[in-house]
Formats: C-alpha cells, structure tokens, sequence
C-alpha cells in the first residue's frame, strides 16, 4: 500500500493521476496547508521543505523498509519505474519524457504559482496594489511565454513526449488552469495546448485523480482564519517556519501526552 500525504492542489493530482493510470492502491493522508498540518514532525520527516505532496511506499521497488519520497517529480518517475508504466526505459525515449517532466517541475509550475499569487492572491497581502505591478508582469509573461512552448510543442506531436506519459500527468494539472488563473481568452492564442488540455483531461483517470479530495479544502473559513492561512503560505522565513515547526510538535507532544494517559 502506498501512502498519499495530499491536499487537493495541481501537485497533489499529479500523483493521484498517476497512480489512478497505473492502477495501484492508495491511501490518502491529508495535509491542511492552510492549517500548517505541512509543519508536524512526522510531515517534515518524510518532507523537509514542508510541501506536499509525499508518498511512503510499504513495498518499495527494490524492497526493504518502507520508501518516503517527496517532489511530485521524483514520486512520479519513481512510480512509473516502479510499475514500468508511462517512462520507457530505452534513453532516447525516456530523457525525452524527463526532459519535459522536468521543464514543468523547473518552469511552469513556479512560474504559474508566482504569477497566480500576484495577480490573485497578492492584493490581500499589500497596502499599495502598485506594489504588484512589477511582479505580475514579469510572471504572467511567463506563463504567457511557456503557453507558447507548450503550443509549439503540441503542435507537432500529440503529447509532451512521444507517447502519453507522465510528462502529460506532470504537466496537466497546471495546464488546464492556465485560463482560469489568467485570462480565458488565452485559449484562442494556444489551440494546439487547448487541444492536449481537453484530450488528456478526458481520460477516465485522470478525472478521477484530479477527483481525489475535492471535498478537503472546502469549508469555509472565518476572515480570521482566512488571514490566519495567508500569513501561513505566503509568508514564510526560516524564522517563521521554525515558530510552526515548534508549535506542531508541542501540539503533537501534547496530543502523545493526552493519548498516553
Ligand atoms: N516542487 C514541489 C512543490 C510542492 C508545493 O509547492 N506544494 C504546495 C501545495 S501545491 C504546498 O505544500 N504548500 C505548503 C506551504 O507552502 O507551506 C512539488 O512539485 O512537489
């Protein structure tokens, strides 16, 4: 069995994706980043950047002691090694998949989140929404720029790669949100991406991956607790993370203290 520490965000589908197209059981955990679950000690044991997603595999490839990995990329090649699924082995193919699996976890995934936090998120975080001017232009123009990678790419061949892989699982979660973090319209400018977007979002299970926990991060939060959750994921420093990290583990402490007694 495989453990899924996981929120419902793009990187937390890439796994669920993955292993609904691979077939193999799962068990999810969850982790409310917005609650600072991310900073528990047994989280940042088997993930030390504090982020999700990570896997604990009870039978790993090669065996021995339970396997933790975290980097949806890292999780992803390992799985697909794993089951010989979605990653050939002969180099060509395979360092052709990597190449763009890589590109994701490199590129469109931090420059969606940044671009995504300044136009979105970031009036919440500033007095003067000239302070964000700078920062959106520079990220929405490039996702704006890596739509038109992915278009051109797409353009000529049917996926990322030569075959459906997880460059394609990696990619998709982030892809398909494109419009709706910045402009619908875009669409009419990437037809090629539009038309990867609709084809891989129609397999069976990458909708159910991307099902996975929909309902977690529903519930609506006080203002208090919204601004709570802001701080939290937007304003991180060592300092910062260290006071969670304590706090976690005095609350786990206490919770060890409660159970034992
Ligand atoms: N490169 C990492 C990024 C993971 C990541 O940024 N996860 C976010 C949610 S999508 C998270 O856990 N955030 C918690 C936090 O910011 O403290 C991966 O692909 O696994």
């Amino acid at each position: 069995m495989i453990d899924v520490h996981y929120w419902p965000t793009p990187n937390g589908w890439k796994v669920t994706i993955m292993l609904e197209e691979c077939g193999l059981d799962y068990n999810i955990i969850p982790v409310d980043i917005g609650g600072g679950a991310q900073f528990t000690p047994e989280f940042l044991r088997i993930s030390p950047n504090n982020r999700m997603p990570a896997i604990v595999d009870h039978e790993p490839l090669g065996g021995g002691a339970p396997l933790s990995i975290f980097e949806s990329g890292a999780i992803l090649e390992y799985l697909a090694d794993k089951t010989g699924k979605f990653l050939p082995t002969q180099p060509a193919q395979r360092y052709a998949v990597l190449q763009w699996v890589h590109w994701q976890m490199a590129n469109l995934g931090p420059m969606m989140g940044n671009a995504n936090h300044f136009k979105n998120y970031g009036k919440n975080m500033v007095d003067d929404p000239k302070q964000l001017e700078y920062g959106t232009k520079r990220f929405v123009g490039e996702v704006d720029r890596l739509s038109g990678v992915l278009d051109a790419r797409l353009s000529v061949s049917q996926y990322l790669a030569d075959d459906y892989s997880i460059a394609d699982m990696i990619t998709w979660p982030w892809a398909f949100l494109i419009g709706r973090m910045l402009d619908e319209k875009m669409w009419e400018t990437y037809p090629n991406l539009k038309r990867w977007v609709d084809e891989v979002g129609a397999r069976p299970a990458v909708d159910k991956g991307f099902r996975v926990g929909r309902d977690l991060g529903k519930r609506e939060l006080t203002d208090a607790e919204e601004k709570a959750r802001r701080e939290l994921l937007f304003n991180q420093t060592n300092d910062k993370v260290r006071a969670a990290r304590e706090q976690a583990a005095r609350g786990a402490a206490g919770s060890a203290a409660k159970a034992a007694g």
